[in-house]
């Protein structure tokens, strides 16, 4: 009953807690066969913070699915030596190397059976910070608040929120561990909703500045979405292989189980975008070769069975279409993606590459995309090109930015780089795009500009040798490009997006990424949204 009187939260962290006391202290086996001796350790040492079911608590969650960025031998040394700035305390005088070994062994083996994360789950861990009705209905803060920008601290896991005219820093505040993917923001730039590797949804009141609420959606998840009004949110996860649909106020509205047409194979989510034009979100499944569209219009169209996900309902039979998936079915699937302006197109790849295009209307495949590697499709910007619309993304594999005719599909060029990036960055106020090197061996450290009508790399801006220099945003009116020196000790650099000089260094721990209020919320061309 004391836990039960726990916020969520608290009894998050104190449920492994106690649970590692008790099995420390009543359990038989903690002087059985060393073959246990992992699962013994996990206990003592990790549980009161990674959770006794390893799905995370203070800590990350240490299940392989979400260890995949970590390499194994960099784990053994973070268990040995401990993480700075963070509370990961050092094991390697208490443990040996082999039971530090065993110990690495142990979190990178997947839980059998997959753990699960309910609709109950969802719904405790919801956490209430502050009463919306003490919010104040217009900005604490002078500066401009559709020029803010919310830069993304992966180094010490904080935000911070920058005055977009001054570039000064107004406020900083501590976020969930390892945040990913763009922060969405609501049409009227009030609320930003950030969403974490291990599952949480933190929505943050930009006005006010402050944390309004948060849940914890999945265990292991991609990226959220949010609808310009603010009211539905929507979760794409891997584990559970689940879409999480909830309410402005980070109440569960549905767990959606993704599953093919017959219900037979489940999927992982790959991502989820909101569609503006389409009243919906749009989803990309990555072990099904389905996208899926979910209508937040209460007034929907009703669904004809045979486009739904309810596989069990009779032939003939219509669902709601509010909140119910419609599927378009292809022939591979589709792992990152670009949408066109008006939302009709995406522009698809797997991870192999192969490139399609999908309309959304007529729900199927209406070309192929003649792509190699692996393309980041997902950074893909747009812009007027001699009087035809084209895209850019750059590709994770191969050392080039490949610009495409959006008219006929058709590779207008590739762009030598220094080597494979990860973000491709502009405004459409700019002639300039620019892109990092990030996924390269020896030039990481070089943003690269290219010149968006001779399609031309025109400049290099350097940070030293070894350093990573990437993710760039734009302020509102394009005239500054802010950079992220990606580095623990690291900064946003500054440069003027016209002489392409240094302006000013903000220092950062580690920015991982820059979001802009306005380039946001109008679906600045330049910018992925
Ligand atoms: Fe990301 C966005 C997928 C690894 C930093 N990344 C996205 C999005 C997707 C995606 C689908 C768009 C979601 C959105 O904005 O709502 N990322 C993937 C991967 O599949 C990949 C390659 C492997 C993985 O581990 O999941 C991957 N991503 C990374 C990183 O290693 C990065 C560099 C560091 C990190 O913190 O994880 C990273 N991803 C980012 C960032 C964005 C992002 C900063 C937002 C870009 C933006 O400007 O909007």
């Amino acid at each position: 009953p004391r836990l039960a009187a726990l916020r969520p939260s608290a009894r998050l962290f104190a449920a492994p807690l106690l649970l590692a006391a008790a099995f420390v202290t009543f359990n038989p086996s903690a002087r059985a066969a060393d073959s246990d001796a992992p699962s013994r350790h996990y206990q003592q040492y990790c549980a009161s913070c990674h959770g006794a079911d390893r799905l995370g608590g203070s800590g990350p969650a240490l299940l392989p699915e979400n260890l995949v960025r970590l390499r194994k031998e960099e784990a053994l040394e973070v268990i040995r030596d401990g993480r700075a700035a963070t509370q990961m305390a050092a094991f390697g005088a208490t443990l040996k190397a082999d039971e530090i070994a065993a110990l690495g062994a142990l979190i990178y083996t997947p839980v059998v059976p997959a753990p699960k994360w309910s609709e109950a789950d969802i719904r405790a861990s919801r956490i209430q910070h502050v009463d919306p009705t003490t919010l104040a209905a217009k900005p604490v803060f002078d500066a401009d608040p559709m020029n803010l920008f919310v830069v993304v601290e992966g180094g010490d896991h904080h935000v911070s929120v920058l005055d977009g005219d001054k570039l000064e820093p107004i406020h900083r505040f501590a976020s969930r561990l390892a945040l990913h993917g763009g922060p969405k923001f609501t049409k009227d730039g009030r609320f930003v909703f950030f969403g974490s590797r291990d599952g949480w949804v933190t929505k943050y009141d930009l006005w006010n500045l402050k944390v309004v609420a948060e849940v914890r959606a999945g265990i292991n998840t991609r990226n959220v979405a949010v609808s310009p009004d603010g009211r539905h949110v929507a979760v794409a996860n891997y584990l559970p292989h689940t879409l999480v649909l909830l309410d402005g106020d980070l109440n569960l509205l549905k767990s959606i189980d993704v599953t093919d047409r017959e219900g037979k194979r489940s999927s992982r989510v790959s991502a989820v975008y909101e569609a503006t034009p389409r009243n919906a979100f749009v989803a990309a499944l990555k072990d099904v070769p389905e996208v899926w569209e979910i209508s937040y219009d209460p007034a929907a169209e009703e669904i004809p069975i045979g486009h739904v996900h309810d596989y069990k309902l009779r032939e003939g039979a219509f669902v709601r279409g509010y909140l119910n998936p419609r599927r378009t079915e292809l022939a591979q699937v589709l792992d990152d993606f670009f949408f066109t302006q008006d939302y009709s197109t995406v522009l698809g790849a797997s991870r192999e590459g192969v490139g399609q295009v999908v309309n959304l209307d007529v729900r199927r495949k209406i070309a192929d995309l003649p792509l190699d590697g692996m393309p980041h499709l997902g950074s893909g910007i747009t812009w007027e090109w001699q009087g035809r619309r084209v895209m850019a993304s750059t590709n994770l594999k191969a050392a080039e930015v490949t610009v495409i005719d959006l008219q006929d599909w058709s590779v207008v060029k590739r762009i030598p780089t220094r080597g494979p990036g990860f973000f491709l960055r502009s405004h459409e106020n700019s002639r300039y795009a620019f892109v990092d090197s990030m996924m390269s061996r020896d030039a990481k450290n070089i943003l690269q500009v290219i010149d968006k009508q001779t399609l031309e790399i025109v400049r290099e801006l350097k940070a030293a040798p070894g350093q990573t220099l990437a993710h760039v945003e734009f302020t509102r009116d394009g005239r500054y490009a802010l950079a992220s020196l990606w580095e623990m000790d690291g900064a946003l650099v500054v440069y003027d997006a016209q002489t392409l000089e240094e302006v000013k260094r903000l220092p950062m721990k580690k920015p991982v990424g820059k979001y802009n209020v306005w380039n946001k919320t109008m679906r600045e061309e330049g910018t992925s949204h």
